[in-house]
């Protein structure tokens, strides 16, 4: 199997090459889900678990007290850490009204997150409006071809044609959000949620696979942990164990 730096170069989308490279560089697979509801909290994850993760995945509109000017912190942080932020803001809707929430707004999402993600649910119009927007910042779309809950419509035909989508939209997709390699093509990642070192699930659906499992039988690509790192007794800690097992599960299948 290609290495992730030997499949940034068969990558179209400027964001997935520097994903793909960044993880080969740095060593790892982790992305954090960082689902904390104050900056300042959010702020110490990034730079405390920067060093560890190749992506920071938010939902800012859980905040309590964002401002503009956490988004410059976060950026300068991604900087110094080397990782890429990656807005999870699961956009839905017809293109012309994508347009305006991914670039205006209070959060003003396409200016600093390097990566978002969209549900196929509306048709390709979806992808179409938000690349005017992100092609020429150089950000990058992940599509949600599946989801991790039980019970998930995500499957099936919808996935099959989510992931004709992304070959046909190569040029701003650089990926999925995905249980498993989803495409033959080598440049489109599949980042994957409902991951846990212990699998199980939680009292509202959601469901875990382990690293092992997720990269290295089913495929996949980067890991994206939420609670698992950020409820426990040692976070940094407990990053360096989900880097350990992602890496690792990588490494044995290259
Ligand atoms: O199918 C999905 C897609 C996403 S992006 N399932 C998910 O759980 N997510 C997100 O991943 C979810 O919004 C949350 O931020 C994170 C999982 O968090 P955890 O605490 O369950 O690891």
């Amino acid at each position: 199997m290609l290495t992730y730096s030997q499949r940034a170069e068969q990558a179209i989308n400027p964001m997935g090459q520097r994903l793909l490279q960044l993880m080969d560089e740095k060593q790892t697979n982790l992305g954090l889900a960082a689902d904390v509801t104050s900056a300042s909290d959010l702020l110490e994850l990034a730079d405390t678990l920067g060093p560890e993760i190749c992506i920071l995945k938010t939902h800012i509109d859980i905040l309590e007290d964002f401002t503009p000017e956490l988004t410059f912190e976060l950026t300068e942080l991604a900087e110094k850490h080397h990782f890429l932020i990656f807005e999870d803001r699961k956009f839905a809707d017809i293109g012309t009204t994508v347009v305006s929430q991914y670039r205006e707004g209070i959060y003003r999402i396409s200016d600093w997150a390097h990566i978002t993600n969209a549900h196929t649910v509306p048709g390709p119009g979806i992808i179409e409006g938000l690349k005017q927007v992100g092609l020429p910042k150089k950000r990058g779309l992940l599509l949600l071809a599946e989801m991790s809950p039980k019970g998930t419509l995500a499957k099936g035909a919808y996935t099959q044609r989510s992931v004709e989508m992304a070959e046909e939209h190569a040029d701003f997709v650089m990926g999925f959000i995905a249980l498993r390699k989803l495409s033959e093509n080598p440049g489109l990642i599949s980042v994957t949620p409902g991951v846990k070192l212990t699998p199980g699930g939680d009292a509202l659906g959601q469901n875990y696979l382990t690293p092992e499992h997720v990269i290295g039988n089913l495929k996949s690509d980067v890991i994206l942990v939420g609670r698992g790192i950020c409820n426990a007794a040692d976070p940094l800690l407990e990053a360096k164990r989900y880097r350990e097992a992602g890496w690792l599960a990588y490494k044995n299948r290259v």
